[in-house]
């Protein structure tokens, strides 16, 4: 798992073949850069705002905010790796387990990928067992502040252990599939799952 709870440490490789704390290739910069693809920053009413959760499910849903923000949530403690080379340390990040959505949706069998849905048109194609390890959430807050909507607020996924492209702002909805389909970057070349310290960053 990717430095839940981690303290700060420098960025250089330790001795004795220790995991460096910087995938290969990265830079840590201290600001946050916002990365928007076309720079259009959606405005969602949070009267207006719904997650959705359907594909190959047992039980299809979706969340108004009030419903959304009443599922039990967690803070993590993580790092952001941005496949343009700039890497971001500590991140705390507050929201909802990915877990506890995907077990209230309860996947069929053949459910093994996921593509997340945005608003603004973004996707990015997930597998389901990247999007359920226990330092991936949908997150509300960032180093406790509400997520501003430059960077994705209201709601956000979180996962750290892929390149940032995956972390899919203002999240509107989620399909399970029992096939792999490429997302918006995928589509255009990045590598289907970016995986940092392969660096996968293109196929
Ligand atoms: N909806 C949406 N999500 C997105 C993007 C986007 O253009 N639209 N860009 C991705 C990319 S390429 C990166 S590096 C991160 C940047 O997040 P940040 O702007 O909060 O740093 O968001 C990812 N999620
Ligand atoms: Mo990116």
């Amino acid at each position: 798992m990717t430095s839940i709870g981690s303290g700060k440490r420098e960025a250089d490789a330790p001795a004795g073949g220790a995991k460096p704390r910087v995938p290969p290739g990265q830079r840590v910069v201290r600001n946050w850069p916002v990365f928007t693809y076309g720079r259009k920053v959606p405005r969602i009413d949070l009267s207006q705002w719904a997650f959705s959760v359907g594909g190959l499910v047992e039980e299809q849903r979706t969340f108004t905010w009030e419903q959304f923000t009443s599922l039990p949530q967690v803070t993590t403690v993580s790092d952001i790796h941005c496949v343009t080379h700039w890497s971001r340390l500590d991140n705390r990040w507050e929201g909802v387990p990915a877990s506890e959505v995907v077990r209230l949706a309860r996947p069929k069998p053949e459910a093994r990928f996921v593509m997340i849905h945005c608003y603004g048109g973004y996707s990015t194609n997930l597998r389901l067992d990247d999007l359920l390890d226990d330092d991936v959430l949908f997150a509300l807050k960032h180093d406790g502040q509400p997520l501003s909507p430059e960077h994705g607020g209201p709601m956000r996924l979180v996962l750290p252990k892929l390149y940032f492209w995956k972390s899919a702002k203002w999240v509107r909805g989620m399909v399970f599939t029992d096939r792999e389909r490429p997302g918006f970057w995928e589509m255009y070349g990045y590598h289907i799952r970016g995986d940092p310290w392969k660096e996968e960053r293109h196929s």
